[in-house]
Protein backbone atom coordinates (compact mmCIF):
# COMPACT_ATOMS: atom_id res chain seq x y z
CA UNK A 1 0.00 0.00 0.00
CA UNK A 2 1.41 3.30 -0.69
CA UNK A 3 -0.23 6.96 -0.97
CA UNK A 4 -0.11 6.84 -4.81
CA UNK A 5 -1.34 3.82 -5.56
CA UNK A 6 -4.11 4.30 -3.28
CA UNK A 7 -4.88 7.78 -4.74
CA UNK A 8 -5.43 5.87 -7.79
CA UNK A 9 -7.54 2.71 -6.20
CA UNK A 10 -9.78 5.15 -4.28
CA UNK A 11 -10.45 7.63 -6.89
CA UNK A 12 -13.85 7.10 -8.29
CA UNK A 13 -15.16 7.21 -4.86
CA UNK A 14 -15.13 10.76 -4.43
CA UNK A 15 -13.72 11.28 -1.14
CA UNK A 16 -13.00 14.12 0.69
CA UNK A 17 -9.49 13.82 0.87
CA UNK A 18 -7.18 11.46 1.71
CA UNK A 19 -4.03 10.73 3.96
CA UNK A 20 -1.64 8.19 3.60
CA UNK A 21 1.02 7.19 6.66
CA UNK A 22 3.10 4.36 6.29
CA UNK A 23 3.30 4.54 10.05
CA UNK A 24 1.43 6.88 12.85
CA UNK A 25 0.23 6.61 16.18
CA UNK A 26 -3.64 6.41 15.64
CA UNK A 27 -4.96 6.92 12.38
CA UNK A 28 -8.18 7.96 14.66
CA UNK A 29 -5.85 10.67 16.68
CA UNK A 30 -5.06 12.22 12.67
CA UNK A 31 -8.68 11.80 11.88
CA UNK A 32 -10.11 14.04 15.00
CA UNK A 33 -7.85 16.74 14.43
CA UNK A 34 -8.49 17.15 11.16
CA UNK A 35 -12.53 16.76 11.09
CA UNK A 36 -11.60 19.69 13.80
CA UNK A 37 -9.98 21.75 11.32
CA UNK A 38 -10.75 21.99 7.49
CA UNK A 39 -11.76 18.18 6.94
CA UNK A 40 -14.65 17.66 4.21
CA UNK A 41 -16.94 14.92 4.57
CA UNK A 42 -15.93 11.54 3.40
CA UNK A 43 -12.11 12.13 4.51
CA UNK A 44 -9.85 9.38 4.91
CA UNK A 45 -6.85 8.79 7.03
CA UNK A 46 -4.95 5.62 6.56
CA UNK A 47 -1.77 3.95 7.77
CA UNK A 48 -0.09 0.57 6.94
CA UNK A 49 1.42 0.73 10.78
CA UNK A 50 0.03 2.51 13.99
CA UNK A 51 1.95 2.51 16.82
CA UNK A 52 -0.97 4.08 19.27
CA UNK A 53 -3.84 2.44 17.29
CA UNK A 54 -6.69 2.25 20.15
CA UNK A 55 -9.60 0.58 21.00
CA UNK A 56 -12.55 1.32 23.62
CA UNK A 57 -11.23 2.92 26.69
CA UNK A 58 -8.20 3.58 25.35
CA UNK A 59 -7.65 -0.21 25.42
CA UNK A 60 -4.77 -1.07 22.84
CA UNK A 61 -5.58 -1.90 19.05
CA UNK A 62 -2.45 -3.98 17.08
CA UNK A 63 -2.08 -3.07 13.70
CA UNK A 64 1.63 -4.04 12.89
CA UNK A 65 3.55 -3.05 9.30
CA UNK A 66 2.30 -4.82 6.43
CA UNK A 67 -0.98 -6.60 8.20
CA UNK A 68 -3.37 -5.01 8.66
CA UNK A 69 -6.16 -2.44 7.33
CA UNK A 70 -6.48 1.03 10.03
CA UNK A 71 -8.20 3.59 8.54
CA UNK A 72 -10.48 6.52 9.69
CA UNK A 73 -13.27 7.72 7.76
CA UNK A 74 -14.74 11.38 8.46
CA UNK A 75 -18.53 12.52 8.48
CA UNK A 76 -20.11 15.25 8.21
CA UNK A 77 -23.43 14.28 9.10
CA UNK A 78 -26.38 16.27 6.97
CA UNK A 79 -29.37 17.30 9.05
CA UNK A 80 -31.48 14.24 7.81
CA UNK A 81 -28.66 11.67 9.36
CA UNK A 82 -28.16 13.82 12.96
CA UNK A 83 -31.28 11.61 14.57
CA UNK A 84 -29.83 8.41 13.28
CA UNK A 85 -26.12 8.97 14.01
CA UNK A 86 -26.34 5.81 16.91
CA UNK A 87 -26.69 3.69 13.84
CA UNK A 88 -23.07 4.72 12.40
CA UNK A 89 -21.48 1.56 14.41
CA UNK A 90 -24.03 -0.60 11.96
CA UNK A 91 -23.38 1.17 8.83
CA UNK A 92 -19.54 0.93 9.10
CA UNK A 93 -19.61 -2.73 10.28
CA UNK A 94 -22.46 -3.91 7.30
CA UNK A 95 -19.84 -2.56 5.05
CA UNK A 96 -16.92 -4.59 6.45
CA UNK A 97 -19.20 -8.00 6.51
CA UNK A 98 -20.19 -6.87 2.80
CA UNK A 99 -16.72 -6.41 2.14
CA UNK A 100 -16.26 -10.42 3.38
CA UNK A 101 -19.06 -11.87 1.83
CA UNK A 102 -17.24 -10.63 -1.56
CA UNK A 103 -14.76 -13.46 -0.77
CA UNK A 104 -16.68 -16.03 0.38
CA UNK A 105 -16.07 -15.22 4.20
CA UNK A 106 -20.02 -15.06 6.08
CA UNK A 107 -18.90 -12.04 8.34
CA UNK A 108 -21.05 -11.90 11.54
CA UNK A 109 -21.14 -8.74 13.91
CA UNK A 110 -20.99 -9.47 17.51
CA UNK A 111 -22.26 -5.95 18.74
CA UNK A 112 -21.84 -3.55 18.78
CA UNK A 113 -18.28 -3.03 17.40
CA UNK A 114 -16.98 -6.30 16.54
CA UNK A 115 -17.27 -8.24 13.48
CA UNK A 116 -16.45 -12.03 13.45
CA UNK A 117 -15.49 -14.57 11.37
CA UNK A 118 -16.10 -18.11 12.26
CA UNK A 119 -16.61 -16.86 15.80
CA UNK A 120 -13.29 -14.88 16.08
CA UNK A 121 -12.59 -11.26 15.67
CA UNK A 122 -11.38 -9.93 12.82
CA UNK A 123 -12.26 -6.38 13.04
CA UNK A 124 -13.15 -3.44 15.61
CA UNK A 125 -14.76 -0.52 14.81
CA UNK A 126 -13.98 2.39 17.06
CA UNK A 127 -16.10 5.77 16.46
CA UNK A 128 -15.83 9.46 18.06
CA UNK A 129 -16.89 12.05 17.96
CA UNK A 130 -16.13 16.18 17.23
CA UNK A 131 -18.85 18.39 19.07
CA UNK A 132 -19.44 21.91 18.96
CA UNK A 133 -21.57 22.75 21.72
CA UNK A 134 -24.18 20.30 21.93
CA UNK A 135 -24.44 19.32 18.22
CA UNK A 136 -21.95 16.73 16.73
CA UNK A 137 -19.69 18.39 14.00
CA UNK A 138 -17.62 15.58 12.63
CA UNK A 139 -17.71 11.30 13.07
CA UNK A 140 -14.79 9.49 13.05
CA UNK A 141 -15.10 6.07 12.29
CA UNK A 142 -12.10 4.24 12.97
CA UNK A 143 -12.02 0.33 11.72
CA UNK A 144 -9.11 -1.99 11.95
CA UNK A 145 -8.80 -5.34 9.89
CA UNK A 146 -6.94 -8.35 10.56
CA UNK A 147 -6.43 -9.13 6.59
CA UNK A 148 -2.66 -11.02 7.18
CA UNK A 149 -2.20 -13.61 10.22
CA UNK A 150 0.63 -11.79 11.14
CA UNK A 151 -1.93 -9.01 12.29
CA UNK A 152 -3.48 -11.29 14.46
CA UNK A 153 -2.08 -10.48 18.40
CA UNK A 154 -0.53 -13.10 20.87
CA UNK A 155 -3.60 -14.88 22.68
CA UNK A 156 -2.70 -14.21 26.08
CA UNK A 157 -3.42 -9.76 25.22
CA UNK A 158 -6.51 -11.02 24.00
CA UNK A 159 -10.03 -10.62 25.82
CA UNK A 160 -11.34 -12.63 23.07
CA UNK A 161 -10.13 -15.04 20.41
CA UNK A 162 -9.32 -13.70 17.18
CA UNK A 163 -8.39 -14.27 13.39
CA UNK A 164 -7.49 -12.80 9.85
CA UNK A 165 -8.62 -12.89 6.59
CA UNK A 166 -6.02 -14.98 5.67
CA UNK A 167 -6.66 -17.23 8.22
CA UNK A 168 -9.87 -17.82 7.05
CA UNK A 169 -9.63 -18.50 3.83
CA UNK A 170 -6.86 -20.50 3.92
CA UNK A 171 -4.32 -18.87 1.49
CA UNK A 172 -3.34 -15.38 0.32
CA UNK A 173 -5.92 -12.83 1.24
CA UNK A 174 -6.62 -10.28 -1.27
CA UNK A 175 -4.52 -6.73 -1.58
CA UNK A 176 -5.70 -4.56 0.98
CA UNK A 177 -6.33 -1.51 -1.17
CA UNK A 178 -8.97 -3.79 -2.92
CA UNK A 179 -10.94 -4.61 0.28
CA UNK A 180 -10.82 -0.89 1.60
CA UNK A 181 -12.36 -0.20 -2.14
CA UNK A 182 -14.66 -2.77 -1.55
CA UNK A 183 -15.99 -1.45 2.11
CA UNK A 184 -16.15 2.02 1.13
CA UNK A 185 -18.25 1.68 -1.75
CA UNK A 186 -20.77 -0.47 0.53
CA UNK A 187 -20.14 2.19 2.75
CA UNK A 188 -21.61 4.45 0.48
CA UNK A 189 -24.12 2.81 -0.56
CA UNK A 190 -25.75 1.67 3.01
CA UNK A 191 -25.15 5.57 4.02
CA UNK A 192 -28.15 6.27 1.60
CA UNK A 193 -30.31 3.70 3.65
CA UNK A 194 -28.91 5.64 7.22
CA UNK A 195 -32.14 6.94 7.86
CA UNK A 196 -34.13 3.54 6.48
CA UNK A 197 -35.58 0.39 8.25
CA UNK A 198 -33.60 -1.09 5.76
CA UNK A 199 -30.16 -0.97 7.30
CA UNK A 200 -31.60 -2.10 10.74
CA UNK A 201 -32.84 -5.29 9.33
CA UNK A 202 -29.65 -6.07 7.53
CA UNK A 203 -27.88 -5.08 10.34
CA UNK A 204 -29.95 -7.38 12.53
CA UNK A 205 -29.88 -9.90 10.47
CA UNK A 206 -25.91 -10.16 10.70
CA UNK A 207 -25.81 -10.09 14.24
CA UNK A 208 -24.02 -12.69 16.12
CA UNK A 209 -25.57 -14.99 19.05
CA UNK A 210 -29.19 -13.92 17.70
CA UNK A 211 -31.48 -16.29 19.58
CA UNK A 212 -28.91 -17.44 22.00
CA UNK A 213 -28.26 -16.81 25.47
CA UNK A 214 -25.44 -14.33 26.17
CA UNK A 215 -24.17 -12.02 28.91
CA UNK A 216 -23.34 -8.61 28.17
CA UNK A 217 -21.45 -6.35 30.79
CA UNK A 218 -21.61 -2.74 30.79
CA UNK A 219 -19.39 -0.15 32.89
CA UNK A 220 -19.21 -2.52 36.50
CA UNK A 221 -22.77 -3.04 36.86
CA UNK A 222 -23.95 -6.87 37.33
CA UNK A 223 -24.05 -8.54 33.97
CA UNK A 224 -27.46 -8.73 32.04
CA UNK A 225 -28.27 -12.16 30.72
CA UNK A 226 -30.70 -13.34 28.54
CA UNK A 227 -31.45 -14.49 24.84
CA UNK A 228 -30.13 -12.16 21.99
CA UNK A 229 -33.40 -11.25 20.60
CA UNK A 230 -32.14 -7.91 17.85
CA UNK A 231 -32.11 -4.71 17.56
CA UNK A 232 -34.05 -1.47 18.33
CA UNK A 233 -34.51 1.35 15.70
CA UNK A 234 -31.83 3.38 16.84
CA UNK A 235 -29.63 0.16 16.87
CA UNK A 236 -29.87 -0.95 20.89
CA UNK A 237 -30.05 -3.89 21.78
CA UNK A 238 -32.77 -6.51 22.77
CA UNK A 239 -32.33 -8.90 25.17
CA UNK A 240 -34.97 -11.77 26.81
CA UNK A 241 -34.38 -12.82 30.33
CA UNK A 242 -35.35 -15.50 31.89
CA UNK A 243 -38.49 -13.39 33.84
CA UNK A 244 -39.26 -13.15 29.83
CA UNK A 245 -39.04 -9.38 29.81
CA UNK A 246 -37.55 -7.38 27.20
CA UNK A 247 -33.89 -5.69 28.08
CA UNK A 248 -32.50 -2.83 26.60
CA UNK A 249 -29.08 -2.52 26.36
CA UNK A 250 -27.82 1.03 24.85
CA UNK A 251 -24.65 2.04 23.57
CA UNK A 252 -21.59 2.28 25.93
CA UNK A 253 -18.62 0.35 27.09
CA UNK A 254 -20.48 -2.92 26.98
CA UNK A 255 -19.14 -6.45 26.29
CA UNK A 256 -21.09 -9.30 24.82
CA UNK A 257 -20.05 -13.29 25.55
CA UNK A 258 -21.97 -16.45 24.30
CA UNK A 259 -23.13 -17.96 27.91
CA UNK A 260 -20.83 -20.81 28.50
C1 LIG B 1 -12.16 -2.17 19.11
O1 LIG B 1 -12.10 -1.83 20.43
O2 LIG B 1 -12.31 -3.28 18.67
C2 LIG B 1 -11.97 -0.98 18.17
C3 LIG B 1 -10.70 -1.09 17.38
C4 LIG B 1 -10.57 0.07 16.41
C5 LIG B 1 -9.23 0.11 15.80
C6 LIG B 1 -9.15 1.16 14.72
S1 LIG B 1 -7.71 0.99 13.73
C7 LIG B 1 -7.99 2.51 13.00
C8 LIG B 1 -8.47 3.43 14.10
N1 LIG B 1 -7.37 4.07 14.79
C9 LIG B 1 -7.30 3.67 16.07
O3 LIG B 1 -6.45 4.06 16.91
N2 LIG B 1 -8.32 2.83 16.34
C10 LIG B 1 -9.15 2.60 15.18
P1 LIG B 1 -12.46 -2.80 21.64
O4 LIG B 1 -13.82 -3.40 21.44
O5 LIG B 1 -12.22 -2.00 22.86
O6 LIG B 1 -11.41 -3.96 21.52
C11 LIG B 1 -10.08 -3.80 21.93
C12 LIG B 1 -9.55 -5.18 22.27
O7 LIG B 1 -9.38 -5.95 21.06
C13 LIG B 1 -8.16 -5.16 22.91
O8 LIG B 1 -8.26 -5.00 24.31
C14 LIG B 1 -7.61 -6.52 22.53
O9 LIG B 1 -8.06 -7.53 23.44
C15 LIG B 1 -8.27 -6.81 21.19
N3 LIG B 1 -7.37 -6.54 20.04
C16 LIG B 1 -6.37 -5.65 19.92
N4 LIG B 1 -5.82 -5.69 18.70
C17 LIG B 1 -6.49 -6.65 18.02
C18 LIG B 1 -6.40 -7.16 16.70
N5 LIG B 1 -5.54 -6.68 15.80
N6 LIG B 1 -7.25 -8.16 16.36
C19 LIG B 1 -8.17 -8.66 17.23
N7 LIG B 1 -8.30 -8.21 18.50
C20 LIG B 1 -7.47 -7.21 18.89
Amino acid sequence: MNGHSLNKTLSNLNLGGLRYFDSIGSTNDEALAWAAGDAKDLSLVIADEQTQGRGRLNRKWFTPKGSAIAFSLILRPSAPLRPHLTRTVGLAALSIADSCLKHGLAARIKWPNDILLNGKKTAGILIEMVWSGADVEALVIGVGINVHKTAVPPAEVLQFPATSIEHELGREPPECEGILFDILSAFLSWREHMCTDKLINAWEELLAFRGKQVQVCAGGRAPVIGELLGLESDGSLRLRNAHDESVIIRFGDVSLRPTA
